[in-house]
């Protein structure tokens, strides 16, 4: 019989059964090896899905079929295929980092400084354990819950709300007084002792260790069977929102006490603070029972609590200016320094990685180590042979500390850091200001090249299903994809592709669809694909923000060439853009190679015009200048909600300016404003017509 037909499984006999089940496993198993190790997914997601239904179904029916080694019992790395894309309604953010009572002071400082709140008015923060999970949203219609998702990339996650309904702290519905639409945010975590317990029972089936709780968490959450889910003890805590039909509080704390009514866990150790003092005593406080506690946490979460405070502080990129993560110290450990071996990275530089005899730190097995330039291996003396203190804090990578100096050998060595590119042998330079060297092999450097498509194909980039790093470099190696353009002219390579080991039709042509799917890309995302010096995703929006589309923005940075016209000083008056990187940028553009690729991209891809943000207001695409002071909001508050308004906020009145702010004591721009006929509003005004 066909094992397309779930409902016929009852009445097969038992060698029938065995002979479908060996099949669609067989199949499954390959499907896994060539989406995990292969990077060549040969069916869609649906079609993966739907297989692995049917065989859960089979075994549903034959239960001595489940044996341990079925696809339907893999458990840890996450089948992110099979689970559908969802698109978050508002982003989920990420948090920018403090490391030590400083950068809280500062946080706290920029806050005040922003708002215009003086020193003897109370600004109140909450504070939060950091939990060291998964981040979810979970969205509540009419009061019930409807779906959740991963965070994923922030924009777009993934749907596991199966999984997530067999979690004991999420609620399936929520009070009536609940508004219509409510997303809640939090973190899901396996606790301390569940994971022990985990790790025994995996250990005595012979089954895959997990590392820690959270990648057992995350091994949990992402189960295609949500009855596996449900045998693992996970919990949430519940500390954000996303879209929200009708406010549900005024204050993160009132939030909080709103969402532990409806049912949700709110952090018990939690605490409303009033000052630097008490921020920093309760991080103090809950870094000692951080042991104690069962649940990993990594820091303290500072947030502003009124929500209003919030709105008016915003965002920088995708982080919220009035948040911040307290981390914890990294965790150390001790090891032996093997060898040093040099990565050379898409824009030449020559790192130092330190290759180390594998040791566990923080509950992760390290082996390699970033030594950041030759002077830090100067400055720390290092040695190979050395015993070194190796640290990791969060994802960040592995860093050597120091050597043990009573524990050197005798036999160590000294490196000597190399004058030529150890991939293409050209000369590697160091600029005087510069504490990174460089190859200077640029476009003859396999190991630039390579980087650099890495680069255009990663998840912020072009981010093609099907084309990671791994066959993009074998891809390179074999002369099929040599710049960013043969990507998308992989096509005409169709008949070499199949010859590829691995490769069959269907995966091929499913690589194909993925990449022609990618020919629509925004501006901004196609800047930051390019991999150009400096040029980071907030940058390249900028940029993309400018100039709109990417004829103009090119036509831009072929007129900034001459250093002395005014395009160049249009680039500059960019609010973020200094000397330094304007002229990165220009070099790239200014490079013949860099020219013809530009022209290559373009005439293979639909590089869509940038979308200011509420395209409605009225003060989208509109360049504006603010001089002056503000009385009523300080420049940082006022640009910002410029720029949410879809508006430029350049630093210089030109032809371009299409409004100037003035407030008191505005000089020489307000005159120039005058001569130009610039319409120019005073603070009242621009305060009315951005509130409108
Ligand atoms: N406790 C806590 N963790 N955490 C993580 N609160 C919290 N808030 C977050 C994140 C990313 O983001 C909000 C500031 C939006």
């Amino acid at each position: 019989m066909s094992h397309d037909d779930t409902t016929s499984f009852e009445s097969l006999s038992e060698a029938d059964a065995r002979a479908a089940h060996t099949e669609m496993a067989a199949a499954l198993h390959a499907h896994n090896e060539a989406y995990y190790q292969d990077d060549a997914p040969v069916v869609s997601d649906a079609e993966y899905d739907a297989l692995f239904h049917r065989l859960v179904a089979l075994e549903d029916a034959f239960p001595i079929l489940r044996t341990e080694d079925s696809p339907t019992q893999r458990v840890g790395a996450a089948p992110a295929h099979g689970f559908a894309k969802v698109q978050h309604a508002i982003p989920m953010l990420s948090l920018g980092n403090a490391f030590d009572d400083e950068d809280v002071g500062e946080f706290l400082t920029r806050i005040r400084r922003f708002l215009s709140i003086g020193e003897d008015e109370t600004v109140e923060i909450v504070g939060e354990p950091k939990i060291d999970g998964l981040s979810v949203s979970l969205r509540y219609e009419g009061g019930v819950f409807v779906r959740g998702a991963t965070r994923g990339d922030g924009a777009e996650g993934e749907d596991i709300t199966a999984n997530l309904r067999t979690i004991g702290d999420i609620p399936e519905t929520l009070a009536g007084d609940a508004p219509d639409i409510a997303e809640i945010r939090g973190e899901v975590y396996l606790p301390k002792s569940a994971f022990n317990e985990l790790n025994q029972t995996q250990e005595e089936n012979g089954a895959k260790i997990f590392a820690n709780p959270r990648n057992a968490a995350a091994g949990s959450l992402r189960q295609m069977d949500s009855s596996i889910t449900a045998q693992r003890p996970l919990r949430m805590f519940a500390y954000s929102w996303g879209e929200l039909s009708a406010d549900v509080a005024d204050s993160q704390w009132g939030f909080l006490q709103r969402v532990s009514d409806w049912g949700f866990q709110k952090n018990p150790i939690s605490r409303l603070c009033r000052s630097l003092e008490e921020v920093l005593a309760l991080y103090r406080d809950i870094g000692e029972q951080r042991a104690s506690l069962d649940y990993d946490i990594d820091g303290v979460v500072y947030k502003v609590n009124q929500i209003d405070l919030q709105r008016r502080l915003g965002f920088v990129s995708r982080a919220p200016r009035w948040a911040i993560a307290h981390k914890f110290p990294a965790e150390q450990a001790t090891t032996t320094l093997n060898g040093i071996d040099i990565q050379v990275g898409r824009t030449g530089s020559l790192t130092p990685v330190a290759r180390l005899e594998p040791v566990t730190v923080g509950g992760v097995v390290v082996s390699n180590a970033t030594l950041h330039n030759e002077d830090e291996i100067a400055r720390k003396d290092v040695r190979i042979g050395d015993t070194v203190i190796i640290q990791r804090a969060g994802d960040v990578i592995p860093q050597v500390v120091r050597p043990i100096l009573e524990k050197r050998p005798s036999e160590a060595r000294t490196y000597t850091f190399p004058t030529s590119c150890p991939v293409c042998g050209s000369e590697a330079v160091r600029d005087v200001d510069e504490a990174v060297r460089r190859c200077t092999g640029g476009l003859i450097c396999s190991a630039q090249s390579v980087e650099r498509l890495k680069h255009f194909v990663s998840r912020n980039a072009f981010d093609i299903e099907g084309l990671g790093a791994k066959n993009i470099t074998a891809f390179h190696a074999d002369d099929l994809v040599n710049g960013p353009a043969d990507v998308f002219r992989l096509a005409e390579k169709r008949e070499t592709l199949l010859e590829r080991e691995g490769w069959g039709e269907q995966s091929v042509d499913n690589l194909l669809a993925a990449i022609d799917e990618r020919r629509n890309i925004e501006l901004d995302r196609f800047i930051y694909a390019l991999g150009i010096r400096q040029i980071g995703q907030a940058t390249a929006r900028l940029l993309a923000r400018t100039y709109g589309t990417v004829e103009a923005w090119r036509t831009a940075m072929s007129e900034a060439q001459d250093r002395d016209g005014e395009a160049y000083q249009d680039l500059l008056n960019i609010d973020g853009i200094g000397v330094s990187v304007a002229e990165d940028l220009l070099a790239f553009v200014h490079e013949d190679h860099n020219r013809q690729v530009l022209d290559d991209l373009e005439a293979l891809l639909d590089i869509a015009a940038f979308e200011a943000p509420q395209s409605d207001s009225a003060f989208s695409g509109k360049t504006i200048v603010f001089t002056g002071t503000l009385e009523k909001m300080t420049r940082s508050e006022a640009k910002a909600r410029a720029e949410t308004l879809g508006a430029k906020v350049s630093g210089s009145v030109s032809s371009k300016t299409d409004l100037v702010v003035a407030g008191p004591g505005a000089g020489s721009k307000a005159k120039k404003a005058a001569e130009l006929d610039i319409e120019t509003i005073d603070e009242d005004e621009w305060i009315a017509r951005s509130e409108a």
